[in-house]
């Protein structure tokens, strides 16, 4: 008998378990708690020089200050479509964005408008865009926020909810057959990565050992719904046991710590070890869009946010306090973002609308399928 269990594994004690499956989740750039009556910072001994830093705080600046004038145009009602902000969460795309290689590719959506300056997008495509000029990088044919740009390595979502996790796998397993070693950067939404596309897009990127990086912004609502509502884990990250890959949760209002551990990420897919799922815990401080008057967010959250936690007053904080900057050059790098701005949204503003015919262009290959249009209003 004693024989007999001990060959089945059994003991005195009862049969032995398998020890439960344990989840590496590293935590290494975890969010800080913020301390009574100290402002947050960022993280030290990063291998960034003072003058990528400094245009970390360029693009981050660009970024919501790119998005105020949007929404100012939004007001004037000359933007064609809704406005999506990223009020609150800018480091995450920014200091992301910032650790790939110009030939990598990403899937931004509504909340990245960073990772496309960083990407190497200019202020007056996206006003162009924005108001469906046709200068725009969609020729005012498409949605403001849906627009790609593939020369610069960057793909249209589709769709801001799973989809592009899938469309992102697929571009990767290309780029390996053309013996390309290109990353691709994902980025999905706390609510996208409740949905079967992101599941499945995962699966075959971590049994393919693609190197998928999916950044999980978790900026606590989907719309209206909080995070606590449509997913039972705690931390997105979690979900990497899934797939059997890597997860590492992130500080996302902490931009270094954004970028240091996307270039960990990167050089583990770039090496051929696979996918890596990166959880970045920040908040949305505006509703999903403008037109969401946000009555669904308990009282005082924002601005608690706003007050203690916000991505540039903790980076400015860090740039002071560890002398990388004076208050004059912040000032400074501030003053040349307005004046783009305003030389740019002036450019987008007196650019033309598209003309009607361009309807029919760059939807199809038209020398394989003929426009339906043709015979009224192209040439012959
Ligand atoms: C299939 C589908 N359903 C609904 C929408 C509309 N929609 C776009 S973004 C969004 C919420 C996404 O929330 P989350 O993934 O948390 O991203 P966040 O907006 O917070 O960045 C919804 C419902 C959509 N684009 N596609
Ligand atoms: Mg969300």
């Amino acid at each position: 008998m004693a024989e007999n269990q001990k060959q089945n594994g059994n003991s005195k004690r009862g049969p032995r378990r398998r020890p439960p499956f344990q989840m590496r989740i590293n935590t290494k750039y975890a969010p800080r708690k913020v301390a009574d009556g100290q402002a947050l910072s960022c993280i030290t001994g990063s291998s960034l020089t003072d003058e990528q830093m400094l245009e970390l705080y360029r693009y981050l600046k660009l970024t919501r200050l790119v998005e105020e004038r949007i929404v100012n145009l939004y007001r004037q009602t000359k933007v064609v479509g809704g406005v999506y902000r990223s009020l609150g969460q800018e480091a995450t795309a920014v200091g992301s964005a910032y650790a790939l290689r110009p030939d990598d590719f990403i899937t931004p959506i509504i909340r990245d408008l960073g990772a496309c300056f960083v990407k190497g997008i200019r202020p007056r495509e996206i006003f162009a865009q924005y108001m469906a000029k046709a200068w725009g990088p969609s020729g005012g044919k498409d949605l403001n926020v849906h627009f790609g740009y593939m020369e610069k390595g960057f793909i249209g979502p589709i769709s801001h909810l799973g989809d592009m996790i899938p469309v992102m796998t697929g571009i990767l397993l290309g780029a390996r057959l053309q013996k390309k070693d290109i990353v691709g950067l994902a980025y999905i939404g706390d609510g996208g990565a409740s949905t079967g596309a992101f599941y499945e897009g995962m699966n075959f990127a971590a049994v393919q050992k693609l190197p998928l990086i999916v950044i999980a912004e978790h900026n606590q609502y989907a719309y209206s719904t909080p995070t606590t509502m449509q997913t039972a884990v705690r931390n997105l990250a979690e979900k990497s046991a899934a797939f059997g890959i890597p997860g590492y949760i992130v500080d996302g209002n902490d931009v270094i710590a954004c970028y240091e551990v996307t270039k960990r990420a990167i050089d583990h897919a770039r090496h051929g070890h696979g996918a890596v799922l990166i959880e970045a815990k920040t908040y949305r401080r505006k509703g999903h869009a403008e037109h969401d008057d946000q009555r669904y967010v308990p009282e005082g959250e924002i601005e608690w946010w706003e007050k203690h936690n916000d991505p540039v007053d903790r980076f400015e904080t860090f740039l002071l306090h560890q002398k990388v900057a004076t208050k004059e050059k912040l000032d400074e790098i501030t003053a040349a973002v307005q004046r783009e701005i305003d030389e740019d949204s002036e450019w987008a503003e007196s650019s033309p609308m598209p003309e009607a015919e361009g309807a029919v262009y760059g939807v199809f290959d038209n020398s394989i399928v003929p426009p339906a249009f043709r015979p009224e209003v192209l040439p012959k």
